[in-house]
């Protein structure tokens, strides 16, 4: 959290509109009282492998560790951003475990609906963070599940605008997108071309590298040779803009090829530190799971709530992490 300290993070998002909770039009059934006692709250992430869910896992676990007469915690991820199977079977493992919340970031928007709604048919309370699950998915099926995290589109326009600033117009630029079925890999993508559209780069190529980074270094790889002109690649996650990184060096243009990430992992602000990144975004993945627990304990007990809530997302750069 180099920009913003926690408190004025959390502050931030006090100042949201609050909706009451409707009884029966959400995840909770007809007529199932509040949960009575001390809940046990299951956080489902996608890929632990990346830094930004173990440290979003650390940050949950800090605030259990200090509200420990509030609510039990239960930890869980994936090992590969593209295993929708596995998250898929930890959602029914923790409702087979009677937790009365899950706080999940779902790996794809739609895939994990279904499962989800098993759950809250169970009695289950659910809460979406950082990936929004497809609202007319949710609406079809009746499912309630409150969306706790950034505004990923402006968030991407913030790190596309500091790369426009440093490149020339009519510079040519590719974009590495996330899985294409993830609402925030999508957003991203729509806030990197409004970045570039305003700025007049013309992007020569946009395709997935599913947010992992052996695939963006492979995809990395292929670009710089297919477009000796390339001037920089934008990377919808800092995992890929590692990946992307390592090529670009491989192929002896580094300081030629600009790189932009988002998330603000460790490896990534240290290469912005060298130079050798441009820019990424910090959306607080330490506080991410926090906010959506806060969420659920409201829920679970009763209190009115936000529909939805927005969360912070900052732009980094060599200068903002001095
Ligand atoms: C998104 C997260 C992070 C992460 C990516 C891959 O949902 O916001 O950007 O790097 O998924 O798991």
């Amino acid at each position: 959290m180099a920009h913003l300290t926690r408190r004025a993070a959390v502050a931030g998002l006090s100042g949201l509109t609050i909706a009451p909770w409707l009884p029966g039009c959400g995840s909770k059934p007809d007529g199932m009282p509040a949960q009575q006692g001390k809940p046990r709250i299951a956080l489902v992430m996608k890929s632990l492998a990346n830094e930004f869910f173990s440290t979003m896992a650390a940050g949950a676990k800090r605030h259990q560790a200090d509200h420990a007469d509030e609510y039990d915690l239960i930890v869980n991820g994936i090992q590969d951003e593209r295993d929708l199977t596995r998250q898929s079977a930890l959602v029914a493992e923790m409702a087979a475990q009677g937790v009365a919340a899950i706080v999940i970031a779902p790996a794809d928007s739609r895939a994990l609906v279904t499962p989800l709604q098993r759950a809250a048919k169970q009695g289950l309370t659910i809460v979406n963070i950082d990936n929004r699950l497809d609202t007319e998915v949710l609406k079809q099926i009746g499912l309630q599940a409150p969306f706790v995290g950034p505004d990923n589109r402006a968030g991407a326009r913030k790190v596309g605008d500091a790369l426009a600033k440093a490149l020339k117009p009519g510079s040519q630029v590719a974009m590495l997108e996330g899985i294409v079925t993830s609402f925030n890999s999508q957003q991203r993508r729509l806030g990197f071309e409004d970045a570039m559209k305003t700025a007049g780069m013309p992007l020569v190529a946009i395709q997935s590298a599913q947010w992992e980074t052996a695939p963006a270094n492979q995809a990395t790889a292929s670009l710089l040779n297919a477009h000796p002109e390339l001037k920089a690649v934008i990377c919808c996650n800092d995992s890929m803009a590692l990946g992307a990184l390592a090529a670009v060096k491989s192929a002896g243009k580094a300081g030629q090829v600009l790189i932009v990430g988002f998330d603000s992992i460790s490896a990534v602000q240290a290469a912005i530190r060298a130079g050798e990144i441009l820019a990424t975004a910090d959306q607080h993945g330490d506080q991410l799971a926090i906010f959506g627990i806060g969420m659920a304990l409201e829920l679970l007990h009763g209190k009115a709530t936000p529909a939805d809530r927005e969360t912070p997302v900052n732009l980094i750069t060599r200068e903002s992490l001095q």
